[in-house]
């Protein structure tokens, strides 16, 4: 049931994608002036700014949505904006949660819990420690699976040099979703985490050098994008989107499709398979 029910919301997930904007008019320049604040760095207004809405949540009164799913501010993210610099071919890449990354009680100090809400099962590590994780997966070639992993690992064993353990790294897969299956450092594409999320710096931007260099991609077909946020350790669900055209326009073909959902139903069925477990790797 379960997976049949994510199988239905995948699909609902495609339908809302096939209007995303194209690359055209991205903007060319010589970076960003980065704050850590997603909404004041990459405006959906501005031309060049991809804005990826996550479908799953209301934009009337999100956050009450959040409130009576018993879902957190911390973990769910509204949407993911990109911006492409092509003078230095840099992807810039902002995740915007509704509240404070990784602040999963909402008390709005990432890293701490209130001793009542701790007595609900949530937990927050400094940082984005234990098996805290932001993990996109992107696929460069449209092939249903990503190319490459940008984010820090679930399991910290795979973490990288950057600030958090950020790396962009090849994707290996593993029986724990794609949030631990991070391969080598891509030193040629690692970019760089910009902020440790906070109540100053709530965002999760980061960038990735030498973008248009991914073996396989075509500017021109766009790539696919799949985010995950969250731990497996605390109470709360895993916040999962998905986004299998990132330019648009044209549905994925069905082998596209399967692909991506057994990317996300490993990790479903890897959640399933730890129901209940209440300690701390
Ligand atoms: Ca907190
Ligand atoms: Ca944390
Ligand atoms: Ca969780």
């Amino acid at each position: 049931m379960i997976r049949q029910a994510i199988g239905c919301r995948l699909l609902s997930l495609l339908g809302l994608f096939l209007a995303t904007p194209s690359f055209a008019g991205a903007i060319s320049g010589s970076g960003m002036n980065l704050t850590g604040n997603v909404e004041t760095d990459f405006p959906s207004t501005s031309p060049g700014i991809i804005t990826l809405e996550n479908p799953k949540y209301p934009t009337t009164d999100p956050l009450g949505y959040l409130a009576a799913h018993n879902l957190s501010p911390g973990w769910s993210v509204k949407d993911v904006r990109l911006n492409y610099d092509t003078s230095s071919d840099t992807m810039y890449v902002g995740v915007n949660f509704f509240g404070i990354a990784g602040d999963a009680d909402n008390n709005g100090v990432q890293g701490t819990v209130t001793a009542e809400n701790a007595a609900k099962g949530m937990i927050e590590y400094p940082h984005l420690g234990g098996r805290e994780s932001i993990s996109l997966g992107f696929d460069m070639a449209l092939q249903g699976t990503p190319s490459f992993l940008a984010g820090v690992p679930q399991d910290k064993s795979q973490a990288g040099t950057g600030l958090d353990g950020f790396k962009v790294a090849s994707y290996l897969p593993t029986n724990g979703g794609f949030a631990s299956s991070y391969g080598a450092q891509l030193q040629d594409h690692q970019g760089q985490l910009y902020f440790d999320p906070s109540a100053a710096h709530p965002g999760f931007e980061f960038s990735i050098k030498n973008f248009s260099k991914f073996p396989g991609y075509d500017p021109a077909n766009g790539f696919g994008l799949v985010l995950y946020a969250g731990t497996p350790d605390d109470t709360l669900p895993e916040e999962g989107a998905l986004f299998p055209r990132v330019d648009g326009g044209r549905i994925p073909e069905p082998t596209t499709v399967l692909g991506w959902s057994t990317v996300l139903l490993a990790g479903a069925a890897w959640r399933r398979s730890r129901k209940g477990r209440t300690s701390i790797a």
